[in-house]
């Protein structure tokens, strides 16, 4: 058809759908939440002017896929996530997960290892073992590839806080099994600039945060060529609430952030660019997810111009990607392998490198044997059964996903100039904007789900009158504790402190001066058996603690209710105590222990602010004690725990008795987050009023407690 042809038969078309829906057609139009409107019917018309077209893979942009052949040539690396409790259990779980078709281990280490505690330290009572592995030295990093060749299997470990002790322990884990640097394949996360944003294991400020990321690009380009030395990720963003056009933008930012910071050390950018890799979640807006990973490819290799590489390979984008956490459901849950199995193949159409697959039990526990199998499994099926990697970027040419990458590219582009004008990504950061953003995104995306206009089968839609439980994975926090301490113990006497002391004092040398490199001298400190947290302390004396301040977001969930009977209803209701005797409700909203996971926690705070809460934001990563003390200082009449970390069982007890032992019982405690059904009975044992596990709809939670403060003040006399 020419272009010319195509305007009239567009107008037939239109006459056409409007005879069938009875309405105009431009109603058909869908806005997406990143303000793309996405029509009911894509043409060649859509196409013409589109500068991207025409490429090939395995070529600058790269826009369709990094390799010439892509899966017909290698299909992607089936990559899953895991750790729980101990090295020796986290190890058997990878091996039986190799030998059942899985083909790169990825380490998830508990949160104690992330924020550089060793096990025995008090802060981290409720977090060891429980979200990921628990590593405290060279000794546990031995056993937990203790069968796997370094040298064969490739390894990615998400740190980025405690990045500089676990990577040197890995490091020397290979060596003692004969592996050198130079052999070692794999990835560490090592992006720190986003933990500021939104995922929040980081431990050092910004400042030397940023060094220790440089640090640790400049010594494997140097020592460890097969090694990527960063996984530039998106993933956290959308998981608290990013629209896709913030996650492509702000990832991409953060990964100029990081080669003008390895520019800076003095590396030549052809040194060290071909081994920046990235990391995408992968939501259920299924084609413009595929288009995703097209337009951050187009995008990167245009921001790596910029630096005038000579190898091509250095204007690549490579990609790991994770189906999403947050899509899934704790509701109806089997549900959830259907989300996962479109969401896996979005990320296959769109080209990645390297995929995990989330389990159905996400929304409540860690995977077991059974649940992680049928993760797996949904990878293989799609290697093995569908076809799908017989063609590379088969969705090259179509209307409606050129059309998508075009705009994605544009608007994401808009953003990363923004950032740019407000100084860079660091300063952007340090600002807190992006943050904003997004928190303002996840607030308008919860108002949609709690009204309904988001529809998710079987939560808000389609809910089942009863759930049958399904078994889930606990772990005994107490038990792997107690066996950690045993091991650290060990460590501490067999080794020769002197080298120890002298390792650590040569490390904090290098923090100090600037001069040297800290992963280097980290590697001997791990060497020499010096701990996680040892190493870690070190670093804390010589670059400080970071803290946030936390912001409450206001007037975005209040405004997508305005009118509706039932918020305007409680608004009322949570007004008219105003005047009471004990006055407006005060809310602490409190996150306890090592668990970052802030997205509920800021939703609540905001919701709870526009309904007319009086709400106290807590900081992160308190002890149950200086919840308490917060929670007197500000004189609140309930506490809101959020808990997305499994550590519940053990904080959520402790808090209700400090409030106790301080003549606070009339302090209502809730609690939300990631709390499997089977605990609610020992909760509410436990003295917590009420419990709000996943897909709790805001209105009806708020609803709850204002009963609760409202049944506390009738039953007792007004002070
Ligand atoms: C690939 N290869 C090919 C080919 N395709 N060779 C010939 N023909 C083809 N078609 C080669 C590559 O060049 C490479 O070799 C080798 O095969 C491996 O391919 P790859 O594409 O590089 O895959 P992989 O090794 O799996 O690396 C993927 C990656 C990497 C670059 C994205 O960074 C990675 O594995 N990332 C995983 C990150 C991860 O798991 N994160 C979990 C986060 S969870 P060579 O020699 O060139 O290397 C999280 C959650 C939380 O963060 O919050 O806790
Ligand atoms: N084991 C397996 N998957 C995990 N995730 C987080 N921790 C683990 C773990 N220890 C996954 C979940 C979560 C995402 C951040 O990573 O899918 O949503």
């Amino acid at each position: 058809m020419t272009g010319r042809e195509e305007p009239k038969r567009l107008d037939d078309w239109r006459k056409l759908a409007e005879r069938e829906i009875k309405r105009d057609a431009d109603t058909l139009t869908w806005e997406t939440p990143e303000g793309i409107n996405v029509k009911p019917l894509y043409t060649e018309a859509d196409l013409q002017g589109l500068p991207h077209l025409g490429s090939l893979p395995g070529l600058a942009p790269f826009t369709r896929g990094p390799r010439a052949t892509m899966y017909a040539g290698r299909p992607w690396t089936i990559r899953q996530y895991a750790g729980f409790s101990t090295a020796e259990e986290s190890n058997a779980f990878y091996r039986r997960g190799l030998a059942a078709g899985q083909q790169g281990v990825s380490v998830a280490f508990d949160l104690a290892t992330h924020r550089g505690y060793d096990s025995d330290h008090p802060r981290v009572e409720g977090d060891v073992g429980k979200a990921g592995v628990a590593i405290d030295s060279v000794e546990d990093m031995k056993i937990l590839f203790d069968g796997i060749p370094l040298g064969e299997v490739s390894v990615s470990m998400t740190m980025n806080g405690a990045v500089i002790p676990v990577l040197a322990a890995f490091i020397v884990a290979g060596e003692e099994q004969g592996v050198s640097g130079a052999e070692l394949s794999g990835t560490i996360q090592n992006d720190v600039l986003k933990e500021f944003m939104v995922r929040n294991t980081y431990i050092y400020p910004p400042e030397p945060s940023m060094r220790i990321v440089a640090d640790i690009i400049a010594y494997t380009a140097s020592e460890m060529p097969r090694f990527n030395s960063i996984s530039i990720s998106g993933y956290h963003m959308q998981e608290a609430g990013a629209t896709l056009v913030q996650e492509l933008a702000f990832t991409l930012a953060d990964g100029r952030e990081y080669v003008r910071a390895a520019l800076k050390r003095g590396l030549d950018v052809d040194a060290f660019a071909g081994r920046l890799s990235f990391f995408f979640a992968i939501g259920m807006n299924f084609f413009m997810e595929a288009a995703k990973l097209r337009a951050a490819r187009l995008l990167w290799s245009r921001i790596m111009e910029e630096f005038a590489p000579k190898k091509a390979s250095s204007l690549m984008l490579r990609t790991h990607c994770q189906t999403s956490g947050v899509s899934l459901a704790e509701q109806d849950p089997y549900n959830n392998i259907v989300r996962t199995a479109y969401e896996a193949l979005a990320a296959v159409l769109g080209g990645t490198q390297s995929l995990h697959t989330n389990s159905f039990d996400e929304a409540i526990a860690l995977p077991t044997d059974f649940s992680a199998r049928i993760a797996r499994n949904t990878q293989l099926i799609l290697q093995h059964e569908t076809g799908v990697t017989k063609t590379v970027d088969p969705l090259a040419g179509s209307y409606y996903v050129e059309s998508l990458t075009a705009e994605l590219a544009e608007k994401a582009w808009a953003l990363i100039e923004d950032v740019e004008g407000r100084g860079g990504m660091t300063a952007a950061v340090a600002s807190g904007y992006p943050k904003r953003l997004i928190e303002e995104a996840a607030t308008r995306r919860q108002a949609a789900v709690d009204r309904g206009d988001a529809v998710i089968v079987g939560v808000n839609r389609h809910r089942l009158e009863e759930e049958a439980p399904i078994d889930t994975l606990e772990i005994d926090n107490t038990a792997v504790r107690e066996s950690q301490i045993a091991r650290l113990e060990r460590v501490r006497r067999q080794r020769d402190p002197e080298r120890v002391a002298q390792t650590l004092a040569r490390l904090g040398e290098v923090a100090r001066t600037g001069e040297g490199n800290l992963l280097e001298a980290a590697v001997e400190a791990a060497r020499a058996r010096a701990t996680v947290g040892e190493i870690s302390d070190t670093l804390r004396e010589a670059f400080g603690d970071h803290a946030a301040k936390a912001d409450v977001v206001r007037d975005v969930y209040g405004v997508a209710y305005a009118g509706e009977p039932e918020y305007e209803t409680l608004k009322a209701r949570v007004a008219g105590l105003k005047t009471r005797p004990q006055g407006t409700p005060r809310i602490l909203v409190a996150k306890l222990g090592q668990d970052g996971h802030d997205r509920g926690a800021h939703v609540i705070a905001s919701a709870f602010g526009d309904l007319g809460f009086d709400v106290v934001a807590g900081p992160l990563f308190q002890t149950p004690d200086e919840a308490v003390d917060l929670a007197l200082a500000e004189k609140v009449h309930v506490v809101g725990v959020s808990s997305l970390a499994a550590g519940h069982k053990t904080l959520l007890p402790q808090l209700v008795e400090r409030l106790k032992a301080r003549g606070a019982d009339d302090v209502i405690v809730v609690c939300g987050g990631v709390i499997p059904r089977r605990d609610y009975d020992f909760l509410r044992a436990a003295g917590i009023a009420a419990v709000f596990g996943p897909g709790t709809n805001v209105l009806d939670a708020a609803q709850t407690v204002l009963d609760l403060v409202e049944g506390r003040r009738r039953n007792e006399p007004a002070a």
